[in-house]
């Protein structure tokens, strides 16, 4: 969790400086869902993503100086450069993608769910959205397959309470998203988004129902972003300014994931101060390192503009 938050902090100042030019949706505060769920998972397993993927590619095991390079279009980023912040990949470990379209990729983790069905191989495949994709008609599609195969997926919705500045009280009647997958006759559960050990625990009995072939499992993690849709701030009039109420923030600034695991593993004496600052630090330089790697990493050549590019 604090590899995904201090790369994402380490992004605004290129981010506001011009110097990353690929559009970022930064995920922090939201850590404890891709951690707790990737926890669960194996290198065997699939992962897909959205827009807002920097954390799951990083907690299914991705290469953070591949990551970096890769935000700031290098030949050596994950996607050599030409996909950008919205198209992290890493086949090896199961990082099957992102993609910009919302809900673009739910279609993509149900194929590759049904192809370990097929091939019986036992892999699970996780499909993380956002609340704004339950507007999207593919979604609907996905669980009525999944559940009729019964499917070893796991549906992850990370609701946090806005799709771009839309609040969720305007986009549905119904603001538990848990129950859209109920109608399918598919297992669902709301939980505490920023309590990593909950969201662990939650993956854990999903994994183990699809691997027993009582897939697919509906997770709706509730959850808040620290930052601004796009970039560190909300900057839909040109300036910066985030249009959630103030009070709204601080309440969830308070449910930092973070320090809620960090408090939780210090009142346990599960671990001290001083391993913990040793953490941060460790942290600290493997993301400096990775920047550095990025800056100094050549962009793509000019000749090869349209090489990888399909029409
Ligand atoms: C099909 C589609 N429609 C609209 C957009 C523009 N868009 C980008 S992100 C976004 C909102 C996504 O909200 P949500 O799914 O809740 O994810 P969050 O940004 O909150 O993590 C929209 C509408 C898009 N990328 N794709
Ligand atoms: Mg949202």
């Amino acid at each position: 969790m604090l590899r995904i938050r201090l790369c994402e902090e380490s992004f605004v100042d290129p981010i506001l400086d011009g110097e990353i030019h690929t559009p970022c949706h930064l995920y922090s505060g939201e850590e404890a869902v891709a951690v707790g769920i990737c926890a669960a998972l194996t290198d065997r397993d699939y992962v897909f993503g959205s827009h807002r993927s920097h954390g799951h590619f990083l907690a299914k095991g991705g290469s953070l100086r591949e990551m970096a390079a890769e935000i700031f279009c290098r030949e050596t980023g994950c996607a050599r450069g030409r996909g950008g912040s919205m198209h992290l990949i890493a086949p090896d470990i199961g990082m099957l993608g992102a993609a910009p379209i919302v809900a673009g990729t739910i279609s993509l983790a149900m194929g590759a769910a049904l192809a370990s069905a097929i091939r019986k191989d036992g892999r699970v495949a996780v499909s993380f959205f956002g609340d704004g994709a339950t507007g999207e008609g593919v979604l609907f599609e996905c669980l009525n397959f999944a559940a009729l195969k019964k499917l070893p997926v796991i549906f992850v919705c990370e609701n946090n309470l806005y799709a771009t500045h839309m609040p969720i009280q305007e986009c549905r009647v119904e603001i538990d998203i848990c129950e859209i997958a109920r109608p399918f006759g598919i297992k669902s559960r709301q939980i505490d988004g920023n309590d990593v050990l909950q969201v662990y625990e939650a993956g854990c009995d999903a994994v183990e129902a699809c691997r027993k072939g009582n897939g697919p499992v509906f997770l709706e993690c509730l959850t808040y972003r620290f930052r601004g849709h796009v970039g560190p701030d909300d900057n839909i009039q040109g300036d910066h300014t985030d249009i959630r109420p103030q009070e709204e923030i601080d309440l969830w600034l308070k449910k930092d994931p973070i320090r809620r695991f960090e408090q939780y593993l210090l009142s346990g004496g599960h671990i001290t101060e001083e391993s913990l600052d040793k953490i941060r630090k460790e942290v600290r330089g493997e993301v400096a390192d990775a920047l550095a790697f990025a800056r100094q990493s050549a962009h793509p050549a000019i000749e090869e503009l349209q090489k990888y590019v399909f029409a």
